[in-house]
């Protein structure tokens, strides 16, 4: 299988594709890493150096792609943290080009805005990007909690409030909506869960929150990463959501136990294909 990742690129540590490229990798995965920055190391440590990649020449890289005639073998487009709109714009024609190529092939965007605390850290213009135009054509979309409430307007507080933001996401056009965090009123503020709706569901699955001295930068590209490799070899949502939960929480535990700024991707390489510890995800049915 083939994954086309359109991404940052940092040399030191882990963001974008340098966070994605790995993990994908190590489940079995081609990767095609077209990069939308080069960057010393990710925007978390507060300086860096390097260019971002102009559009066109990011729409150059994937037009060399496509004409080595290798875009009917393209199984899947992932994007993350867009620079700018116009970095949007060539991702989705990319999107269009593969699925044009091969239309089995899935769309999996992660659509960073923002989170609590930080709020929207993207440039002025991307959140509607995504809400009006991205959003739209992609098949799994893994919104943080932030995300969610963002790109629909819901609030989203409690199970239902999660699950009616969830499927109003899904219709506009996802089959897959995977909330990568979500902190529920009245549960128990050590833990986090994730949540993933699909045409077949809903399910949560809860972890050990583990608290960082700085937040982790780029555990979302990972995250994500994973959940696409697991679903286009299994394709099960449930289990896609179990294997993340228990790789997610063995990477953050390996750069916990190193107390480490940069995820500790290599040192956990093992545990993102076979997870030590096992979450069982619950069908969201049997706990309203
Ligand atoms: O994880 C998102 C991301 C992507 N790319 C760059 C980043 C970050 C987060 O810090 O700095 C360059």
């Amino acid at each position: 299988m083939n994954i086309l990742s359109i991404q940052s690129h940092v040399a030191y540590g882990h963001a974008g594709n340098s966070s994605a490229i790995f993990p994908l990798q190590r489940m079995g995965l081609e990767v095609w890493p077209v990069h939308t920055v080069m960057f010393s190391n990710h925007t978390g440590h507060g300086a860096w150096r390097g260019p971002v990649i102009a559009a066109d020449t990011v729409r150059d890289v994937i037009t060399g792609i496509e004409e080595r005639g290798v875009l009917p073998n393209c199984n899947a487009v992932l994007s993350g943290y867009m620079g700018s709109a116009d970095i949007g714009d060539v991702i989705l024609e990319a999107v269009d080009k593969v699925k044009t190529a091969n239309p089995e092939a899935i769309y999996c965007c992660d659509p960073v805005i923002g989170d609590y605390g930080r709020g929207v850290f993207v440039r002025e213009g991307i959140p509607e990007f995504f809400r009006d135009n991205v959003i739209t054509h992609a098949d799994i979309l893994t919104p943080n909690q932030f995300e969610l409430e963002l790109l629909t307007g819901q609030a989203v507080t409690d199970l239902d409030s999660a699950l009616s933001a969830a499927h109003a996401l899904r219709e506009t056009g996802a089959e897959i909506i995977l909330v990568t965090s979500l902190e529920r009123e009245n549960t128990d503020p050590t833990k986090i869960e994730m949540m993933a709706v699909s045409r077949e569901g809903a399910w949560l699955v809860e972890t050990p929150k583990l608290v960082f001295p700085i937040p982790l930068n780029g555990s979302g590209d990972a995250t994500t990463a994973l959940f696409l490799a697991h679903y286009l070899k299994h394709r099960n949502v449930r289990s896609a959501l179990e294997h993340i939960a228990g790789a997610i929480y063995a990477l953050f535990e390996t750069t916990w136990r190193a107390e480490s700024r940069e995820l500790m991707l290599i040192a956990a390489q093992d545990f993102l294909v076979s997870p030590p510890k096992t979450f069982t995800a619950v069908s969201v049915s049997d706990i309203r």
